[in-house]
């Protein structure tokens, strides 16, 4: 087998040990003729799926044949973090947004067991997009806290499907996390490939808007209005940077399982600096090849497929752009190998190019150009705090939660040569914007970064708040040094 599930429970390792020796011990009595209607398939032993948690799937079905197939899944309602300092209650199937990814195959028997954890408030159920019959498992999976319903039934088309909870509001269940991705695979399985991973899409709405800290409430009328203050994949901004990226050799075939939850927006899924091979449109059968960006339906999923030439940090993206930069949908895969200059010379002439009267973009203030009235900060406690609050709201969604920043694209503020070698201009470029080659830490970047319309109160609390962050140089930025900057010629 290709594939490597590289992070499962340890409850999953064992399912999953005790169900390969249930394979092995039994003697394979089916023919491989294939039959003209699923319903027909003969399913003979038993076997309990193995559950994995987001970016992580479950081994592939490759020829197994058809079985009774026993899901054990676990709804809880518990407290996650959205994005550094922002907390929101979630509801999820088995502990994570998206919930656990189930991997079946056509003629399977799934007895499914869904239990509601005694210490959560509400009752709940689950609708699979796999299922053929009422409500796709709803009605008879509603189930109170402290409760398990059971209820079976046969996979019929292969594909990928979308599950999620159907209680009322069925709004909010879905606006909250519960919901995940079921493949039914084809007889025979998927083609292998190198890597395969799971990524799901969803829109939240929260009282405060994006980065306000504290425990966040649901917004039901910012719900309604479809006005998501975050828009992430894998249930909170930075599920898959950093540390957590995604990650790939050159030369090798990446499968990504997407689906988008909704409750809302349609995805527009892309991956910078890529083409998908194949898309299976919609998550069906139909292939389509060498496409940019694929759309996925609320509720809806799709199969992606390309191979990885050349080294670097990719970006996947909403392309509907701001949800990317501004709201959370963005991830990273991160490929090593070497390079290929057949495939990409990269950067290989630059030159000055000024047209007269050109300025870096400045971003739009809203209404007037002179900012509002303002809380002034009176210690350097307040500095910190009124600094993080800026910060979460402006810098995050480029330089990311803990100034890590993304490489290849966005430099890092976090223990950062580069900041600390000279705070005049690291004003100056909040101030004014940041265009041109640049080297922070050994690494080079050259991007654009547009000014930011903050006053110099505010400019003196983000970076007091950066400079005293991360092991940078505890500089304190004073409003009158923002100014003399502003002023100067
Ligand atoms: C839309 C993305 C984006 C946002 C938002 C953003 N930056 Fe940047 N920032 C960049 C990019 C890109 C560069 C590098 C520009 C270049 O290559 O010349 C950069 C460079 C910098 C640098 C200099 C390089 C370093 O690592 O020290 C500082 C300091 C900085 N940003 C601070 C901030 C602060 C503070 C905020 C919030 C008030 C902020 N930025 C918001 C994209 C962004
Ligand atoms: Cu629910």
């Amino acid at each position: 087998m290709k594939f490597k599930i590289k992070q499962t429970s340890l409850k999953n390792v064992a399912l999953t040990i005790g169900a390969m020796a249930l394979l092995t011990s039994c003697v394979n009595t089916q023919s491989d003729k294939t039959y003209e209607n699923a319903v027909d398939i003969p399913v003979n032993q038993e076997m309990v799926a193995e559950l994995t948690d987001p970016p992580f799937v479950p081994t592939p079905v490759g020829n197994r044949l058809a079985k009774k197939l026993i899901v054990d899944l676990e709804i809880q309602e518990r407290e996650g973090e959205m994005v550094s300092g922002v907390k929101y209650i979630y509801w999820t199937f088995g502990g994570t947004v998206p919930g656990s990814f189930i991997r079946t195959r056509v003629g399977d028997e799934i007895e499914f067991r869904l239990k509601n954890h005694p210490d959560n408030k509400l009752p709940h159920n689950i609708d699979l997009h796999a299922v053929n019959g009422p409500g796709g498992g709803a009605e008879s999976s509603f189930v109170a806290p402290g409760h398990e319903k059971v209820f079976s039934f046969k996979t019929l088309n292969p594909g990928l499907y979308v599950y999620h909870c159907a209680t009322a509001p069925v709004g909010m269940h879905i606006a909250n996390g519960m919901y995940g991705l079921i493949l039914v695979e084809p007889e025979g399985g998927l083609p292998p490939v190198d890597k395969e991973y799971y990524i799901m899409q969803g829109d939240f709405y929260t009282e405060g808007k994006y980065g306000e800290r504290g425990l966040q409430a649901f917004d039901m009328q910012k719900a309604i209005d479809e006005n998501a203050d975050y828009v992430v994949f894998n249930g909170h901004v930075g599920a898959m940077t950093g540390d957590n990226a995604l990650t790939a050799n050159v030369g090798e075939t990446v499968r990504l399982f997407v689906g988008n939850g909704g409750p809302n927006l349609v995805s527009s899924f892309h991956v910078i600096g890529e083409i998908f091979d194949k898309v299976y449109v919609e998550g069906g059968d139909l292939v389509n090849d060498n496409v940019q960006t694929t759309l996925i339906p609320a509720g809806g999923a799709a199969i992606v497929e390309f191979r990885v030439d050349v080294p670097g940090s990719f970006i996947l993206v909403d392309h509907s752009i701001f949800r990317a930069f501004n709201k959370g949908a963005l991830a990273v895969l991160n490929v090593q190998g070497e390079e290929n200059e057949k495939v990409f010379a990269g950067e290989i002439y630059e030159g000055i190019y000024q047209p007269e009267g050109s300025v870096i973009q400045s971003m739009p203030t809203s209404g007037s150009s002179k900012p509002k009235e303002e809380i002034k900060a009176l210690s350097f406690e307040e500095k910190m705090k009124f600094g993080k609050d800026k910060y979460m709201a402006t810098c995050v969604a480029c330089h990311q939660g803990n100034g890590q920043g993304i490489e290849g694209a966005f430099p890092p503020l976090a223990n950062a040569d580069y900041l600390n070698a000279d705070v005049d201009r690291a004003i100056d470029i909040v101030l004014h914007g940041k265009s041109g080659e640049i080297t922070v830490n050994g690494k080079k970047y050259n991007s654009v970064m547009t000014a930011q319309a903050l006053s110099d109160e505010d400019v003196a609390n983000v970076l007091t708040y950066v400079y005293n962050s991360w092991g940078n140089n505890k500089t304190d930025v004073t409003p009158e040094m923002v100014n003399a900057v502003r002023n100067r010629k």
